[in-house]
């Protein structure tokens, strides 16, 4: 499918206060922001009409504005992210999506964050992870259903989300870690078992025909150098300091 925007959000100077488990110290926040430019510049070199919201203060996690939103060609579902002190985030993308789409939102109590849903071709896989629950896919899965598309759920255990592990690199391929490399849900699709020393390279993005990738995967980068895509290498040391990969940080259509 082809995109022609994105919606990104700008880190703000509290960014350091963002949830996090990686345990790789404190991000540098002029950094933060040059890379998030860069990524936005990364963005548009796959033909992408960007929409920058401004960063919000009160959400130190509101840069990974995946989490907040699915979107497709035919509708965008707003989610209710289960961490508590992200949960207001998802207004600002509402309304940014309502000039592109109908948005339909999910009911709370369930939850779900945008970084467990994995779309290959019309089919959306839905991770239930630690952040989405049985509900939330259940109702993700509905509303997708409404818009003529399929949905099935895939467990998540070793990872934040779904696509921290598992993402589509080509047209019913994907680069998998090895949680996921082997797992039935995925049998109808080709694998690349992503390589084990570089789990972050997982987290790769296929948009018009460009792979994004993190840098510093050098072994990630000649493993999809195969699949014979121009590749764009983007550093985000300092988002990944945050728990964050390069799918969460844009939200693409
Ligand atoms: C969080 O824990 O919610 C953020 N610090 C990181 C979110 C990353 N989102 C994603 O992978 N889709």
């Amino acid at each position: 499918m082809t995109f022609t925007h994105a919606i990104v959000k700008k880190p703000g100077p509290n960014f350091h206060q963002a949830i996090t488990t990686a345990g790789l110290g404190r991000p540098d926040f002029e950094k933060a922001l040059a890379q998030h430019a860069a990524y936005c510049d990364a963005l548009k070199q796959c033909g992408l009409a960007l929409t920058v919201l401004a960063a919000d203060p009160l959400y130190p996690d509101g840069t990974f504005v995946e989490d907040a939103a699915i979107v497709t060609e035919r509708c965008a579902i707003i989610t209710n992210m289960s961490a508590p002190s992200r949960r207001g985030e998802k207004a600002v993308v509402a309304h940014a999506l309502g000039r592109f789409r109908p948005v339909e939102h999910l009911a709370p109590p369930a939850t779900a964050d945008g970084g467990d849903v994995m779309r290959v071709g019309d089919h959306f896989f839905i991770g239930i992870s630690g952040r989405t629950d049985a509900g939330g896919a259940r109702q993700l899965s509905d509303a997708l259903g409404r818009y003529g598309y399929t949905a099935s759920t895939v467990p998540v255990a070793d990872c934040l989300h779904l696509k921290t592990g598992v993402t589509c690199v080509g047209d019913n391929c994907l680069l998998a870690t090895a949680e996921f490399a082997g797992r039935a849900e995925f049998a109808d699709c080709e694998i690349i078992p992503a390589t084990p020393n570089e789990p972050a390279g997982a987290n790769c993005i296929l948009i018009n025909g460009h792979l994004l990738i993190p840098a510093v995967c050098e072994a990630t980068r000649l493993l999809l150098a195969r699949l014979g895509q121009p590749i764009i290498e983007v550093d985000i040391s300092e988002f990944q300091k945050m728990d964050g990969g390069l799918t969460c940080l844009s939200l693409r259509f």
